[in-house]
């Protein structure tokens, strides 16, 4: 690292999304940024990359590549997609075993060289890897949020505009709970303007799109044939960050730990947060009808039983 130089974003893992991450929050100017990963040469070639796109795109932000994690002391906000995606054949047992691995050593590194810092997971199985790496950092929760939500509500919202034929900009959501088939999509609180969906198209049409945005992921997979999505999930990432680094409190839906909200406790989901620059600042909880309410309750249950493969294996 040069000396005497700070670097605001560390991003551990410079595959796809850990890219991706880097080169929107160089666009959009939030700080620079270390890329750390443990294959030699790939983080350095992507971040000289990205550096060399500055005088195009305008930006005067730096990034480095390091496969050293000492690079990313004072870092403030650390961003951690190190892992594998699930691949054919893997069972969720098997992903959250090479993952958690893979956290856990991550996680160590951290802890000793950016203990300030507020850690983004991005890592799947999401919610699950979310607290192992809470467990294994010991940070107060608020520092340690999973980006899925941001990702899950631009799909929902992206679906919603070209189905009315409206600006993605005039649609808002809100969606509940873990990351994948579980997730808990509000049409009550999906807007257009301001006017809920729920009286805009009729409710085969919002199933249809809810039933899209929960497989969205898989879309891509299956599309792309090897590796999953990485620009929207890059993007929702550096939104994170700018909430993070620019105080912005905005309410944006992430994967955090309750203590006690929605009745739950000790475990991590998908819910309405305050983000700003300590991280979590509050855990918002809207009024759910009962049906709402199972199948955020079943969510949870479903990241509980990753946790309990996390303990079966002895990461935690
Ligand atoms: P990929 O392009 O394979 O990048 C992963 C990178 O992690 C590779 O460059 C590896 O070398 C690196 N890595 C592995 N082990 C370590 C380690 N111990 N320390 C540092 N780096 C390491 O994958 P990707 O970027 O497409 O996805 C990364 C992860 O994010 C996967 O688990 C995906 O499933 C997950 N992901 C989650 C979402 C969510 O919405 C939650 C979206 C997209 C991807």
């Amino acid at each position: 690292m040069p000396a005497g130089k700070r670097f605001s974003v560390a991003c551990i893992g410079a595959g796809n999304v850990g890219a991706t991450v880097a080169q929107y929050c160089l666009d959009m100017e939030l700080g620079d940024v270390v890329l750390v990963d443990v294959v030699e040469g790939l983080p350095q070639g992507k971040a000289l990359d990205l550096t060399e796109a500055g005088p195009v795109r305008g930006y005067s932000c730096v990034a480095i590549g390091t496969n050293d994690y000492s690079d990313i002391a004072g870092c403030d906000v650390v961003v951690v997609t190190a892992g594998l995606p699930r691949k054919p054949g893997m069972t969720r047992l098997d992903l959250v075993e090479k993952n958690g691995k893979i956290i856990s050593e991550v996680c160590e590194n951290i802890g000793r060289y950016a203990p300030e810092s507020v850690v983004i997971i991005v890592t799947n199985p999401l919610d699950v890897m979310c607290y192992l790496a809470l467990k294994r950092l010991g940070f107060p929760p608020r520092r340690v949020v999973g980006m899925a939500g941001i990702l899950d509500s631009a799909r929902l919202r992206s679906f919603v505009a070209a189905e009315l034929g409206v600006s993605m900009k005039n649609v808002d959501t809100m969606l509940l709970g873990s990351h994948g088939d579980q997730m808990v999509p509000l049409p009550r609180y999906t807007t257009v303007s301001g006017v809920p969906i729920t009286q805009l198209m009729p409710k085969e049409r919002i199933d249809a799109l809810i039933k899209r945005t929960r497989e969205g992921g898989g879309e891509i997979v299956a599309l792309l044939k090897t590796g999953s999505a990485f620009y929207a999930p890059g993007a929702s990432v550096a939104r994170m960050v700018q909430c993070i680094l620019h105080d912005e409190r905005q309410i944006v839906p992430c994967s955090a730990y309750l203590t006690g909200q929605y009745d739950m406790k000790d475990v991590y989901i998908g819910v309405p947060v305050r983000l700003g620059k300590g991280g979590v600042e509050e855990i918002l909880e809207l009024e759910l009808t009962d049906e709402e309410y199972a199948a955020l309750k079943a969510s949870a249950d479903d990241v509980r039983e990753g946790i309990e493969g996390l303990r079966k294996i002895g990461l935690l």
